[in-house]
């Protein structure tokens, strides 16, 4: 059976709504980052670039969540829209993978996590959310899907980290945006998204973040020489 690694933070997430939209059979392995386990040997061999999400699919390892979405939509067929739509589907989830989520992260990270609060980063990485925001507010007026006219891994791959707007923007989150908002709404709505965050709430991950922590996620604050 595929084997899932999981940890409750947006990219892990998109990989887990694929897998209980589809309804493919997964042994679910969480792996705690804020534990550091992403760094034990026997997960560098599963992904080298020791993040969450990973899987294993019949002795082949897949890392990167919008690597595993397209092996996943490759391997089953299904949530890839229309053979009209595979070049919106292409171009829609390298935005998302190279824009959305590498921004946002970086917009959480320098505006929670940082030991120093260095205005010009924060500004620069929350201008680039809202810009990316902008964007895919405008593609979904007058749509329900940001590709073609079904939910594709696009929606699920986008879901992961427009789940955290208000974590990221403060409290007026997608307000400003009505279209993503709608969209928002609608995809986490769907029964296999409150699936997927009632799986991840039922894991007790850790969420103190003390030296361990910030030794694993953040090891550049640690490089003396
Ligand atoms: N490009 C990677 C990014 C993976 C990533 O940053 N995962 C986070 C969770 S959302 C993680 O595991 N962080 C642990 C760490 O940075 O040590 C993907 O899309 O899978």
């Amino acid at each position: 059976m595929l084997k899932f690694y999981f940890h409750g933070a947006p990219n892990p997430m998109k990989v887990a709504l694929f897998l209980e939209e589809t309804g493919l059979p997964y042994e679910l392995i969480p792996v705690d980052i804020f534990k550091g386990e992403q760094h034990l040997p026997d997960y560098i061999a599963i992904n080298p670039n020791a993040k969450t999400p990973a899987i294993e699919d019949d002795g082949v390892r897949v890392f990167d969540s919008n690597a595993i979405l397209l092996y996943l939509l490759e391997k089953t067929g299904k949530l890839g829209g229309t053979p009209e739509n595979r070049a919106d589907l292409l171009s829609w989830i390298m935005f998302v993978g190279t824009g959305i989520g590498p921004y946002s992260g970086q917009a959480v990270h320098f505006k929670h996590m940082a030991p120093e609060k260095l205005d010009y980063a924060i500004n620069r990485f929350l201008r680039e959310v809202q810009r990316h925001y902008q964007v895919l507010d405008q593609q979904l007026e007058g749509r329900d899907y940001i590709v073609g006219d079904t939910l594709t891994i696009v929606d699920i791959s986008a879901w992961g980290w427009i789940a955290k707007a208000s974590f990221i923007l403060g409290k007026d989150g997608l307000n400003p945006y009505p279209n993503l908002k709608r969209w928002f709404e609608a995809i986490d709505a769907r029964p296999a998204a409150i699936r997927v965050r009632e799986i991840a709430k039922n894991i007790e991950f850790k969420t103190e973040v003390d030296e361990e922590t910030n030794r694993a996620m953040f090891p550049q604050n640690y490089v003396t020489a």
